[in-house]
């Protein structure tokens, strides 16, 4: 186990959760394992957001998969691995080595990344590896290698902070990367003449910084970067001298952009404003300190690598790149998105930034490898992969760190074709997951804590993940579980492994072989490492040389770039509007992605009450105008549907929500609710060349849903509530929260609730028939075990007090008689209201309350009152919106 730099009972490790990497110090004791920001780690300085503060709380063995299951019985790892190999081996040598995948994870650490690529593309000898990074960062990475000739990020978190404009596109930079907002929110503060530009279709807490707030029509953002173009020049804005020495393309990108060039016109396709578009691009003309973050507002679409081209060909066309405060930012998702780039997790990618298009490459890596079956071509990208799986041509695939069948789009279909697989292998942590439900080898996998290795953030840094704990149960690391099939495929000299520092070497090594400043990617000053020296690895940033020993900060100071002739390349980009577009049947576009507090498909955080009490069932956010069009209710069900599939959803009207499109949290999925995973819903659409899914815009049709009737259960374990039509589940504290809804009535409620909860104890109960309420509450020893309450409108008393009860030891009459009247008993706050400060559980209704009360005018005044606000941070756009509503025009 390695110990802490920082003191002998600490360990220094790094976030398992977003592409921010963020250092964290773990303090193992006897009495429980603590945790806080690292203080000194470069990206986040002590600073930890909702999720990575409640980490310690994810470490429990609580559905962890503790042993390999084979046809879900038992058994050892020699048997499990014996039948993975046996298993890839049969088929490869019937069918070929294209009958066989991998479907990995930019939640693998580098090292385990490196043997799966290795193992396929070098001894399998096909390229069937792909990630779930085709679903977040293929796209940049093709605007990159475009651009850049190679797919390298220029920038690094202090540009953002040095910036005098920071434009955030498709990105909800607030909740997906909270401590770089927080940075950047605390460079504001310092310096307010720092301007900051939100584009995205809906109003998020990510505008609460924000000067100026373009809700652009869903998929129109080219049009957007291309009328910028056009109007720099028309400003002679542009660097045209830097244009000459270091540019090539501009001609053509130019041209392209005068299609649709005047502010008029770019501000109709964009549905924004012209007064808001023309104070935009002046913003950006006159700032030469500009950086652009865009994500997967730009990423997942199918015209997204054109996006993602046409944000960086105004940075090109500007010189604004490559100096301090400036250049396009494309921010990774996942914490070892990166690393998955560096090492060719991608299945049109090689291993060390280098790729199939010519014969030297494929060559220099198999020279390297000594490869036997080198792969020629490139393999099949995602969607491909799983519709290649359902026609039957891909016969064993191996799934590592990712549940396709909740994050795939046409997830509906991604499960039925691993269901119809001959082999279907998952390597997790978590025992039942959608995924793991269709696998017939299951392989634990050790854990956050448990595995040693590196990963890479955003700004190209290098940390390491440490170990701090024993794994749980038989759970091996992704590396060794993955070595240990290769050598047992008769590939044992080339996988033999001992420890992850071994890997990390060799892949350094082949960073710099034979590069010599061709490739960006070159970490060979960290080849040779020694165990003592791997194990202290400082967190480093790429390049890592011997022209650059102590890493680089930032690319391109010099103007050179990674293309034959050295010179960057604008791109002409044609802008197109999504694949496809609404129409009668479909009238509203359907936008997915990420809450706060929870990380995509819930099986960690999930486990967090404190992260389940901001939102705990899935949703969809509409306007209020398409809300009363389509008959919808806030706070009432809903049901989506698209050409695919279905879902069920709670409504939620907002303000913040454009007219037209309507948001769903792409989080939950059945093994949290029913009929809940919106990837079900959306198309297979991807974009031509870096074949990533369409997420962000699938026409659907939502209507209401009018159960006959409704209620919520609360018990002190998980129900399962199977004649519910629609059932939400979270870990509250203390209790399981089920919000329910059913479409026939039951006979009998009692014998209903009998059924549902087989524990013993007193029931009380309360009945009125003709209103159709039911209420049930269970005693044990005076303890509250478990409390129904049915009803047949969305009448049902709030969630939180009746919650609050199951802290209590014995629950007295009044407690009794309030809970079957529904009403709390006097001086009881009947309601805090939704969760908005995780950290201190502080609800909305409270921080109103003393807003009144006190007078509060300031998120800082509400926090030295209630404390909400003053833990992680994550929650203040949220105050302030409270605060102080509607601030962004
Ligand atoms: N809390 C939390 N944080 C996370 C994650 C998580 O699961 N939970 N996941 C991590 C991962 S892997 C990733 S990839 C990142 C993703 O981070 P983000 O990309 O910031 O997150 P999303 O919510 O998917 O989408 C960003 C925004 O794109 C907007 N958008 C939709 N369509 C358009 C459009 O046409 N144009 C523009 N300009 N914007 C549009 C959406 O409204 C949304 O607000 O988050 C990382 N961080
Ligand atoms: N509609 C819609 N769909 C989307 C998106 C969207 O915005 N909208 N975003 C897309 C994006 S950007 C992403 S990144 C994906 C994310 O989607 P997924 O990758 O499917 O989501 P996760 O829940 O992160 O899955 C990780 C799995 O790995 C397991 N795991 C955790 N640690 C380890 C480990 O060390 N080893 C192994 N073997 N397993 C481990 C977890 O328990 C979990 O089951 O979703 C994509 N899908
Ligand atoms: S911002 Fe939050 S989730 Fe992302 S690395 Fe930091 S603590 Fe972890
Ligand atoms: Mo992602």
């Amino acid at each position: 186990m390695q110990k802490s730099l920082a003191s002998p009972h600490t360990t220094r490790s790094t976030c398992p959760y977003c592409g921010v990497g963020c250092g964290v110090e773990v303090s193992v004791a006897a009495d429980g394992i603590t945790l806080c920001g690292d203080q000194h780690h470069p990206a986040n300085f002590g600073r930890l957001c909702s999720k990575g503060a409640a980490l310690a709380d994810t470490l429990d063995h609580e559905g962890r998969l503790l042993h390999p299951l084979v046809n879900g019985q038992r058994a050892s790892w020699d048997e499990a691995l014996d039948r993975v190999a046996d298993g890839f081996k049969k088929i490869i040598a019937e069918h070929g080595p294209d009958a066989v995948a991998f479907y990995v994870s930019g939640q693998l650490l580098t090292e385990d990344y490196y043997v799966a690529n290795k193992l396929m593309k070098g001894f399998i000898g096909s390229a069937n590896i792909d990630t779930n990074s085709r679903l977040c960062m293929s796209t940049a990475v093709a605007a990159h290698k475009r651009a850049f000739g190679a797919d390298a990020v220029p920038v690094c978190y202090e540009d953002i902070e040095a910036a005098d404009l920071v434009v955030i596109v498709g990105s909800n930079y607030a909740w997906a990367h909270p401590v770089l907002y927080q940075r950047l929110a605390a460079a504001k503060k310092a310096r307010p003449s720092m301007q900051v530009v939100v584009v995205d279709p809906r109003r998020t807490a990510t505008c609460d910084i924000a000067d100026l707030h373009l809700a652009i029509a869903p998929g129109a953002d080219a049009y957007l970067f291309n009328g910028l173009l056009h109007f720099l020049r028309r400003e002679d804005a542009l660097d045209l001298a830097y244009v000459e020495a270091h540019v090539e393309g501009f001609a053509a990108a130019f041209e392209a952009a005068r299609a649709v060039s005047s502010i008029p016109k770019v501000a109709q396709v964009c549905g924004v404003a012209e007064t808001q578009l023309s104070e935009f691009f002046q913003m950006f003309a006159r700032t030469e300190r500009t950086v652009t973050i865009f994500s997967q507002g730009i990423n997942q679409s199918s015209s997204g690598v054109d996006k993602a081209n046409a944000i960086i060909n105004v940075h090109l066309a500007t010189g604004r790149i490559g100096r301090p405060g400036m250049g396009p930012f494309s921010v990774t998702g996942q914490p070892n998105a990166m690393g998955g780039r560096e090492v060719g997790g991608l299945a049109n990618q090689l291993a060390a930034h280098l790729d199939f298009s010519d014969a030297a490459s494929i060559d220099l890596v198999a020279r390297f490898w000594d490869a036997p079956h080198m792969a020629q071509a490139p393999g099949l990208k995602a969607v491909d992969m799983f519709q290649a799986i359902a026609a039957g041509k891909i016969k064993a695939v191996w799934i590592m760190g990712t549940n396709p069948v909740v994050s795939m789009p046409d997830a509906d279909r991604v499960r039925a074709a691993l269901l119809d697989c001959e082999l279907v292998v998952v390597s997790d942590c978590v025992q039942h997951t959608d995924t793991t439900a269709c696998a017939d080898i299951l392989l634990p996998a050790a854990g956050w804590g448990e595995k040693d290795g590196t990963v890479t953030n955003s700004e190209r840094r290098i940390s390491r993940q440490r170990s701090f704990m024993p794994t749980a149960g038989e759970a091996k690391p992704d590396w060794w579980i993955i070595t240990q099939v290769a050598q047992r495929m008769g590939f044992a000299a080339a996988f033999s492994y001992a420890k992850p520092a071994q890997i990390f070497s060799e892949h350094a090594l082949l960073s710099g072989f034979e590069n010599a400043g061709k490739r960006a990617f070159d970490i060979s000053a960290l080849t040779k490492l020694s165990d003592v020296k791997y194990d202290a690895l400082q967190p480093v940033q790429w390049p890592l040389n011997n022209v650059a020993p102590n890493g680089t900060q930032r690319l391109f100071a010099d103007g050179k770039f990674y293309t034959p002739n050295g010179k960057a390349r604008m791109v002409a980009v044609a802008p197109q509007l999504p694949a496809v577009t609404v129409d009668t049947d479909f009238p509203l576009v359907l936008n997915t992605g990420r809450i706060r507090d929870q990380w995509h498909t819930m099986t960690r955080t999930g486990k967090v009450p404190r992260l389940n009490t901001h939102e705990f069932e899935p949703f969809v956010q509409i306007h209020a105008a398409d809300a009363q069009f389509h008959q919808l209710q806030d706070g009432g069900l809903a049901r989506l549907t698209s050409r695919h599939g279905s879902m069920l959803a709670r409504v939620q009207v907002s303000e913040d929500q454009r007219h037209g499109s309507v948001f769903v949290p792409m989080h939950w999925n059945d093994a949290f609710a029913k009929l809940a995973r919106v990837d079900a819903l959306v198309a297979p659409i991807t974009d031509p060349i870096s074949g990533q899914p369409e997420s962000k815009h699938t026409p659907v049709r939502v209507e209401p849903y009018k159960p006959v009737w409704q209620g919520f259960v609360l018990s002190r374990t998980r129900l399962e509530l199977a004649d519910a039509s629609y059932c939400a589940s979270s870990w509250g504290v203390g209790y399981w929260r089920h919000e329910i809804a059913g479409e026939t009535l039951p006979d009998n409620w009692r014998s209903w609730v009998k059924n549902a909860w087989h524990g013993s104890g007193d029931w009380q109960e309360y009945s009125d028939a003709a209103m159709g309420r039911y209420r049930a509450a269970c005693l044990n020893e005076g303890k509250l075990d478990a409390v129904f309450f049915i009803a047949s409108d969305q009448r049902l008393p709030e969630r939180e007090w009746v919650g609050n009860l199951f802290g209590k030891a014995v629950l007295d009459t009044a407690d009794m008689g309030a809970l079957l009247a529904a009403r709390p008993r006097k001086g009881v706050a009947s309601d805090t209201g939704r969760t908005v400060c995780a950290c201190f559980g502080i609800g909305e209704k409270t921080i109103r309350q003393a807003i009144q009360k006190h007078g509060l005018n300031s998120v800082e005044a509400v926090g030295q009152v209630l404390k909400a606000g003053t833990g992680c941070g994550s929650c203040v756009p949220e105050i302030r919106r409270i605060v102080s509503p509607l601030q962004v025009s």
